[in-house]
């Protein structure tokens, strides 16, 4: 009756932006992600406790906020006629930061609820739920390099490299530690019916989603390089030009941006990827890490820098 799983969150290296279907969840558009290793997230789910209600703690405070969702996520997985639960989860890292909290917390909720009510589900059906709860927690099913296709009426993840097979290194560099004040729920659907720029970006992405697949197989790094951060600055356009805009990114996010340019000139294998937030995540290769590292730490309004590596799929880790 109850279980805990963690998940790391991932990061997408081809962006998944808009929705296809609101009430499903669905992407407008296939994405390809990295999943992360230091970073985590672990979620209990007790079916046996008994509460009044569902209840849920968020690093130990009561989140009345999240709650609906994760009820929701909770039901999916296990029916509508399930017992109250009480859910713990605990983040080592900002949460709605734009460092994709809601993919680590939803696939380690899934994974847990599946467990505590002793339902074996495949992969494919963990992953179609995470997703229904958040579009990016799909893909933290996976480990290493993977790929979430948006096809028909359902999502299909596919794994395209492990996390042992092209080891590259991720910096995080932490501009603002707070809270965004747009969800992306909110601004994808502010994109997808203001922005003149949003069908342009749903017609692009299969090429760019074809280019990033076959330089993940060839581990061609400076083509994934070129490609993630067009993608990234086509995404954040999308939103710029919308009505109302939205702009995630600070002074220190284009900061960044520059010291990544001048890595880059200086022969460091590095690139940028920028998410729903202020922070600059650099994919790197392991020699050019410590470089990386030092040139974000000293660039003005970087709070914190976090360093991993890639890491595995979501996983159960116990069952009572
Ligand atoms: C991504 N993002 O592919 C993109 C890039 C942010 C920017 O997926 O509304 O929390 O819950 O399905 O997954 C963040 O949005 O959105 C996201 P919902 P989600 O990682």
């Amino acid at each position: 009756m109850q279980a805990t799983a963690i998940a790391q969150p991932n990061i997408a290296l081809i962006k998944y932006w808009g929705k296809r279907d609101l009430a499903l969840n669905l992407p407008a558009v296939g994405s390809i992600s990295i999943t992360l290793d230091a970073l985590y997230t672990e979620v209990s789910v007790d079916l046996g406790a008994n509460p009044a209600s569902d209840q849920l703690l968020v690093n130990d405070v009561e989140d009345p906020d999240r709650l609906p969702r994760m009820s929701a996520c909770l039901s999916r997985v296990i029916g509508e006629q399930r017992p109250f639960a009480r859910i713990e989860t605990r983040s080592n890292f900002p949460i709605a930061a734009g460092l994709a909290s809601s993919a680590s917390a939803f696939a380690a909720a899934t994974v847990a609820a599946a467990a505590a009510a002793d339902l074996e589900l495949d992969q494919a059906l963990l992953a179609s739920l995470a997703g229904q709860a958040s579009g990016s927690a799909a893909r933290s099913l996976y480990g290493g390099f993977a790929e979430l296709a948006n096809n028909g009426d359902a999502i299909r993840l596919s794994a395209l490299c492990d996390e042992h097979a092209w080891p590259l290194k991720v910096v995080v560099a932490i501009t603002e530690p707070g809270p965004k004040a747009t969800s992306s729920t909110e601004a994808m659907e502010i994109s997808r019916k203001t922005s003149p720029f949003y069908n342009t970006w749903v017609q692009q992405q299969a090429g760019d989603l074809a280019t990033a697949r076959r330089a993940i197989e060839e581990r061609d790094f400076a083509t994934l390089a070129a490609i993630a951060e067009h993608n990234c600055l086509k995404m954040h356009s999308v939103m710029w030009a919308s009505r109302p805009p939205t702009v995630f990114w600070s002074s220190a996010t284009l900061r960044c941006l520059q010291t990544v340019r001048k890595l880059q000139q200086d022969g460091c294998q590095v690139f940028f990827t920028i998410d729903a937030g202020p922070q600059v995540k650099a994919v790197c290769q392991p020699e050019d890490m410590a470089a990386v590292q030092e040139a974000l730490s000293q660039t003005p309004g970087v709070q914190e820098i976090m360093t991993t590596g890639l890491g595995p799929a979501a996983q159960l880790v116990r069952k009572s």
